[in-house]
C-alpha cells in the first residue's frame, strides 16, 4: 500500500496518509460516513408490488403496477417479440457497444411508428432522435437537454395528476414544477374547462408535458377535436409542448389512432420533444427499449440539436442497451412481423376493454348503488376508480387486492378469474 500515491492539494501524498486521515475523520465522528442518511419511502408504485409479494392470501391481485398479465395473470410475451428473439438468436450478433445514439434500425423506426410514414417533417429530416432507456430513459434525456438549452420560462406545467415520476424527473434537472387542471374527480372525466383556463393561465416560453394517449393514472383522454383546440392555445400561448408517448396502442388497440395528438402537433407544425415507450405495447418492460426525439424547425438545426443529446448522454450511461431496440427493430423494420404485432397489441387493448366491461357488470351485479360508468370510459392501462385513500388501503388490507393509494387500478392486472372477486371488495369498501 506504501507505493499507492494520490493527488491532494497539487502534491502528491501517500495513500497510507490519506487512510489515515479517513481513519481518524470517522473515529472522531463516532459514525459511519453514512449514519446522516434517513430510510427512504418505498416507491409509491413498484412499492405495492413488493407488498404484494409479502402477502401469501392465495386471492391476493396486484393491479398496483402498470404491467400486462395474460388471463391467468402470468407476465405475457407477445408472439411477435418470441420470433423476432428467435431470429435474432439465429443471427449470432455480437455484443459490441451500440452508438451513442442507440440502434439505427431501431430509433429510425420507432419515430416514424409515431410519427407515421407520411410525415413530411420526418421527410425532411427534422427530427433529432435517440435511442433511450426506455420511457422514463427518455423523459430524463429531454429534460436534461431542457434544463441546460431552455432559455424561457424554467418551469414545466404537467397535468393534475400525472404520472408520479415526472415530478422528480423534472425536478432532478432543475426545473420548477407545476400543475394544471385535468381530471374532474366529480364526472370522473377531463377537466376540459379548467385544463383550458389553466393553460391560457401559463406564462408565455413555459414547457408543458401533455400524456399523448392513455393517461396515466386517469384512463382520460382528449378527444380528437379537444386536441385540436389544446394545440392551437399551446401555440397562441407560444409553450413548449413535451408529448409523452408510453401507451401507442393500448389506448384503442390501433397505433396509428393512439398517434393521432403526435402527429397533429406535428402538422401543426410546433416543435416539441417527444418521449416513447415500447414496454407496455412491445411488453418488453425490463429490456429499457424507448426513444426519445426532438422536432426541430429545420434539418440543419436537428443536427445541432442532436449533437448536444449525445453530449448529453455519453457521462449518463455512455451507450443504451441492445437487446430490447433489436427485438423492436426486428419487428417494426419486417411488414409482416409487424402486422403480427399489431395483431397482438390489438389481443392485449381488447382484453383489458373487455374486463372493464366484466368489472363494472359485476358491480352492478352485486347493487352497487354507485355510478360505475367510468370505468368503461376509461381507456389504456389504468381505471382511476374514485376509490378514496382509505378505501383503497382497506381493500389492501381486508382483501389483499394491492393497489396505489390514489385509486388506481391497473386493469391489466385484472382477469376473467379475479375480476368477481376484485368487485366484490370495491363493493363492500364503498357501501
Ligand atoms: N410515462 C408514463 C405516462 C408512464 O405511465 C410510464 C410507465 N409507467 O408505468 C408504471 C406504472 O405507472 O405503473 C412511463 C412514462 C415510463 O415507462 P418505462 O420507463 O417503463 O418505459
Amino acid at each position: 500500500m506504501a507505493n499507492i500515491c494520490v493527488k491532494l492539494n497539487s502534491s502528491i501524498a501517500p495513500a497510507s496518509r490519506i487512510l489515515g486521515n479517513a481513519v481518524s475523520i470517522t473515529s472522531q465522528r463516532n459514525s459511519s460516513w453514512w449514519s446522516d442518511v434517513k430510510m427512504g419511502p418505498p416507491d409509491a408504485i413498484l412499492g405495492v408490488t413488493e407488498a404484494f409479494k409479502r402477502d401469501q392470501n392465495p386471492k391476493k391481485i396486484n393491479v398496483g403496477v402498470g404491467a400486462y398479465r395474460d388471463d391467468n395473470g402470468k407476465p405475457f410475451v407477445l408472439p411477435s417479440v418470441r420470433t423476432a428473439e428467435e431470429r435474432i438468436l439465429a443471427k449470432h450478433a455480437d455484443h459490441e457497444y451500440a452508438p451513442i445514439v442507440g440502434v439505427p434500425q431501431f430509433w429510425a423506426s420507432a419515430i416514424e411508428l409515431a410519427l407515421g410514414a407520411d410525415s413530411q417533417r420526418l421527410k425532411a429530416k427534422h427530427n433529432a432522435t435517440v435511442q433511450a432507456i426506455s420511457g422514463t430513459g427518455a423523459l430524463r434525456i429531454g429534460a436534461a437537454f431542457l434544463s441546460k438549452f431552455w432559455k424561457g420560462n424554467r418551469e414545466v406545467y404537467l397535468p393534475a395528476p400525472t404520472w408520479g415520476n415526472h415530478i422528480p424527473i423534472f425536478e432532478h434537472c432543475g426545473l420548477k414544477v407545476n400543475k394544471y387542471r385535468y381530471y374532474d374527480p366529480k364526472t370522473c372525466g377531463l377537466d376540459f374547462k379548467g385544463c383550458l383556463e389553466d393553460i391560457m393561465k401559463i406564462p408565455e416560453n413555459s414547457i408543458i408535458l401533455l400524456h399523448a394517449c392513455a393517461h396515466n393514472p386517469t384512463g382520460v383522454d382528449a378527444t380528437p377535436e379537444q386536441w385540436l383546440e389544446l394545440c392551437n392555445v399551446i401555440k397562441k400561448k407560444k409553450l413548449y409542448p413535451y408529448l409523452d408517448m408510453a401507451y401507442q396502442g393500448f389506448a384503442s388497440g390501433d397505433v396509428d389512432k393512439d398517434a393521432t395528438a403526435v402527429r397533429l402537433f406535428e402538422k401543426e407544425g410546433l416543435d416539441f420533444c417527444l418521449a416513447q415507450s415500447f414496454a407496455k405495447n412491445m411488453g418488453l418492460y425490463g429490456q429499457r427499449a424507448g426513444a426519445f426525439s426532438m422536432i426541430c424547425s429545420s434539418a440543419e438545426e436537428a443536427d445541432r440539436v442532436l449533437s448536444q443529446i449525445k453530449i448529453l448522454i455519453r457521462p449518463m450511461y455512455s451507450n443504451p442497451p441492445l437487446h430490447g431496440a433489436r427485438i423492436a427493430a426486428e419487428i417494426l423494420n419486417d411488414p409482416e412481423l409487424k402486422a403480427v404485432w399489431l395483431k397482438d397489441v390489438k389481443g392485449m387493448a381488447d382484453r383489458i376493454i373487455d374486463v372493464r366491461a366484466k368489472l363494472k357488470n359485476n358491480l352492478i351485479k352485486l347493487g352497487s348503488s354507485r355510478p360505475w360508468d367510468h370505468i368503461t370510459n376509461q381507456i389504456g392501462m389504468f381505471c382511476y376508480s374514485g376509490l378514496t385513500p382509505e378505501q383503497s388501503e382497506r381493500l389492501t388490507k381486508d382483501f389483499s387486492v394491492y393497489l396505489t393509494k390514489d385509486g388506481r387500478i391497473s386493469m391489466a392486472g385484472v382477469t376473467s378469474k379475479n375480476v368477481e372477486y376484485l368487485a366484490h371488495g370495491m363493493h363492500e369498501v364503498t357501501k
